[in-house]
């Protein structure tokens, strides 16, 4: 054990924290890693029209994961300097579809089943989420609240078999599967019209949600715009909220969905009492893009925070979405992964009983004084443990591996 962990867990157990119970909290704790960042949302159906939805990707690093091979290799590689172990997040786009064509409303279990194979031996949790965007049938801006009854059913149905796939993700792997919904249904501009829309998308979901799924949480996630839906969106926070509530569903908050000055962490208590699942899609909005990859900034420490402080690690299931091709693909999946992990431990080695008892002013002192307690020397025989390198020790291991296979990928 190194003599700076035992130097702060001394300083922790001073302000009344028990680092080695906070060390059993953060390995248990399962963050579903999205594997969309490896390819720029691309997936493997056999045809391809570019990314669609509103969903941009900028930069070209060298690289890109072309096949399904090349992208588990990839997150086994990202694995590897991860410590913990965590759940995969696979959009329906990223079916083992062997070349063949295969339509959104025809995916069946079958073209998963490799999927679930591979989680399997590295010991991986499956989510899963329906694709409603890059198709023809969504080239026009909607989808599930189409005027056109024949593209809702299209997408109902896609939306029924993902919901179905997820249900065999988690009684394959015996682990709750969470299945989220996000669809790019807005306008550009003033569309006169938007009850008949909302009616339309509240119709869809009442078709989608009948039937109950056993081992599946099933989400909704809303948007405050979109590229090509800045005037409207269908499904935006309150549509979603009186939904779920409505039907019993989760609700995801995407760290990137809502204004700029408006908190995802305050909405997590706000919640909470009528929610008994949340889903989050951890985030980080730079201007208009929702997706930056993840960092340790001041929105995601409050966010873990509050999910810490109220005990709801339990209730709340965590994600990260974002993708970003300008930097190395594996590495920007670590560094969002790790930042996370990070946050979590920092906020569960907040000095909590300690803080909550201090009146006045000596709460924002004591608050103040705990942001320079050593989380870096706790972090860091985390990684040790867990068997992945500390500190800045992954990152020439991420060199290596892009000059040795990202670089050959031409
Ligand atoms: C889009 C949503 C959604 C997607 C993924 C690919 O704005 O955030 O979660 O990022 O489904
Ligand atoms: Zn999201």
């Amino acid at each position: 054990m190194a003599k700076g962990f035992e130097l702060a867990r001394e300083q922790y157990a001073e302000w009344g924290v028990d680092v080695e119970a906070a060390l059993r909290t953060l390995a248990s704790v399962r963050v579903s890693m999205h594997c969309w960042q490896g390819d720029d949302v691309g997936g493997f159906e056999a045809s391809q029209g570019g990314l669609g939805g509103g969903l941009a990707v900028t930069g070209n690093a060298p690289g890109k994961a072309r096949t399904i091979d090349e992208l588990r290799q990839d997150l086994e590689q990202a694995f590897r300097l991860i410590p913990g172990s965590h759940k995969l997040n696979l959009h329906a786009i990223y079916g083992d579809f062997g070349g063949r064509r295969v339509d959104r409303n025809e995916v069946r279990y079958e073209h998963f089943a490799s999927w679930v194979g591979w989680c399997r031996t590295l010991g991986l949790g499956l989510d899963f989420n329906a694709t409603l965007f890059s198709h023809p049938r969504a080239d026009d801006g909607w989808t599930l609240s189409h005027p056109s009854e024949e593209t809702r059913r299209f997408w109902i149905e896609h939306v029924q078999r993902c919901r179905e796939i997820a249900e065999r993700f988690a009684s394959e792997l015996g682990e709750r599967s969470v299945h989220n919904l996000w669809i790019p249904d807005g306008a550009k501009d003033d569309t006169v019209e938007r009850l008949p829309y909302r009616e339309r998308l509240r119709e869809s979901l009442d078709a989608i949600y009948e039937i109950p799924r056993t081992g599946v949480t099933d989400a909704v996630e809303s948007k405050l715009f979109g590229i090509g839906s800045e005037t409207f969106v269908v499904g935006s926070h309150e549509f979603y909220l009186a939904y779920a509530l409505r039907r019993g569903l989760a609700l995801c908050l995407d760290m990137g969905h809502f204004h700029p000055t408006e908190s995802v962490a305050d909405k997590v208590s706000a919640l909470a009492p009528f929610f008994g699942e949340l889903l989050f899609h951890v985030s980080r909005g730079v201007r208009w893009d929702s997706d930056h990859v993840v960092v340790v900034n001041d929105d995601v420490r409050l966010l873990a925070r509050e999910i810490v402080r109220a005990g709801l690690l339990g209730r709340c299931h965590l994600a990260l979405d974002y993708f970003d091709a300008s930097i190395n693909r594996v590495a920007a999946w670590v560094i969002g992964m790790r930042a996370f992990l990070r946050t979590l431990l920092e906020a569960l080695l907040e000095p909590r009983a300690r803080l909550a008892e201090a009146a006045g002013f000596e709460r924002l002192a004591l608050q103040e004084e705990a942001k320079s307690l050593p989380v870096g020397l706790v972090w860091d025989e985390h990684c040790e443990r867990m068997g992945v390198p500390p500190g800045a020790g992954w990152i020439e291991e991420a060199r290596a591996y892009e000059r040795r296979v990202l670089e050959r990928r031409a």
